[in-house]
Formats: structure tokens, sequence, C-alpha cells
């Protein structure tokens, strides 16, 4: 049974998208990131960085003591070892993935979780910052299109490079992008969209989906952090 910190974010859908596919048993943990649950004790003792996604593995490969995993990149390389599924074992093929997930995870997500912040949540617009980080995505789909004009998904067949990378893809017209500029991206997000483990997986956040995950009291909490909001 894997234990599954969550809300129904970008990077939590990534990971109940790989547990979907792979069909092992899994439990979720609400983490209200507008409540503040990132910060309890027990959340930070799995996830020191005060984030979600985070896992915990109660029956480990080792056969060992419970393993719990932060980082969502981190998370569904683990899972990807654990069932053998979406991580090739061919050494290029592998590295492939690998660069990708890597590239979501340094640039995709960060750069457009700027867009959002600057775009939607910063309590005054500031142009450049909307524009450097509207144009910083434009660039990453412009990658992303590139690399799928040969390929049907990132790393040939489907892998976790393509699930680290589809919710952030999701929010499109948010981040001021239109996939009709980018049709190798829009053939790729229409057939991840249309896999009934991604429709399950995000049928999986609807309980929490009835107001926004960032709420006007979660803004405090969420965007005024320091060193002191974890204990230093
Ligand atoms: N690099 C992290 C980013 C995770 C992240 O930013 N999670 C956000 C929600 S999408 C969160 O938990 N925010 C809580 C906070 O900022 O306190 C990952 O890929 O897991």
């Amino acid at each position: 049974m894997i234990e599954l910190y969550y809300w129904p974010t970008p990077n939590g859908h990534k990971v109940t998208m790989l547990l979907e596919e792979v069909g092992v048993p899994y439990g979720i943990k609400p983490v209200d990131i507008s409540a503040g649950d990132q910060f309890k004790p027990d959340f930070l003792r799995i996830s020191p960085n005060n984030r979600m996604p985070a896992i915990v593995d109660h029956a480990p490969a080792d056969g060992g003591a419970p393993i719990a995993v932060f980082e969502s990149g981190a998370i569904l390389l683990y899972l990807a070892e654990k069932t053998g599924q979406f991580l090739p074992a061919d050494l290029r093929r592998r590295t492939t993935v690998l660069e990708w997930l890597f590239w979501q995870i340094g640039g995709l997500g960060p750069m457009a979780g700027q867009n959002h912040h600057f775009a939607q949540y910063a309590p005054e617009k500031i142009p450049y910052a909307v524009e450097r980080y509207v144009k910083e995505t434009n660039r990453l789909y412009g990658v992303l299109d590139h690399r799928l004009e040969d390929w049907p998904f990132i790393a040939g067949d489907y892998s976790i490079a393509d699930m680290a990378a589809y919710p952030w893809i999701v929010p499109h017209r948010r981040q001021g992008q239109n996939l009709d500029d980018f049709p190798n991206v829009k053939r790729w997000f229409e057939a991840i969209r249309a896999r009934p483990a991604t429709i399950r997986a995000y049928e999986k956040g609807k309980p929490w989906m009835n107001r926004p995950a960032v709420t006007e009291e979660g803004k405090k909490i969420l965007f005024g952090q320091t060193a002191a909001s974890v204990g230093r």
C-alpha cells in the first residue's frame, strides 16, 4: 500500500497519473496547502521542503521499514523502478526519459509556476515579470513541440517524462499559451488526456476541487514563506 500525500495541483496529478497506470493500491492523504497542512510536523518529517506530493511506501522492495519519498520527480522514479513500468531498462532509452523528467522538474514546472504566480496571484501586476514567464513558458512549449515532431511521446514510448509534463500543459490557457501554435504538443496532449488512467487520476482530485487550489486565505500561507516557516 502506498500512502500518497496529495492536493489536486499539477505536481499532485503527476503521481496519481502514474499510480493509476500501474494499478498499485494507494490511499490519499489530503494536504490542504491553502490551510497550511504542509507545515504540520508529521508531514514535514516525510517532506522536509513543506511541499506535496510525497509518498510513504509501506511495502518497499527490500522488505525493510517504510520508505518516505518527497519531490515529484523522485517519486515518479521510485514508483517506476518499484513497478518496472514507464521507465525502460535499456541504458539509452532510460537516459532519455530521465533527461526529460529533469527538464520538467527544473524547467517547465518552475517556469510555468512563476507564470501562474505573476499572472494570477501576485497582488500587483508587474508587466516585466508577467512577460518574462509567459515568454519562457512559450519557449519551453516550443522545445517540447520540437521534441514531439519525431516521437509519439517525449521519450518514444509513454513514460514518467510524459506524466511529469502533462499536468503542466493542462493549464495552457492561463499560462498565456495557445496549443494551436504547437501542433505536436496538441496531438500528444490529446492522446494523454484520453488515456483511462489519466481520466481516473483527475477524477481522484474532484473531492477537493470545489474551491481554488489557492484561496485568498491560502495566499498568506503560500506566498510569504521564509526559513521561519520551517522553524529556522
Ligand atoms: N519540486 C516540487 C514542487 C512541489 C510543489 O511546489 N508543490 C506545491 C503545490 S503544486 C506545494 O506543496 N506548495 C505548498 C507550499 O508552497 O507551501 C515537486 O516537484 O514535488
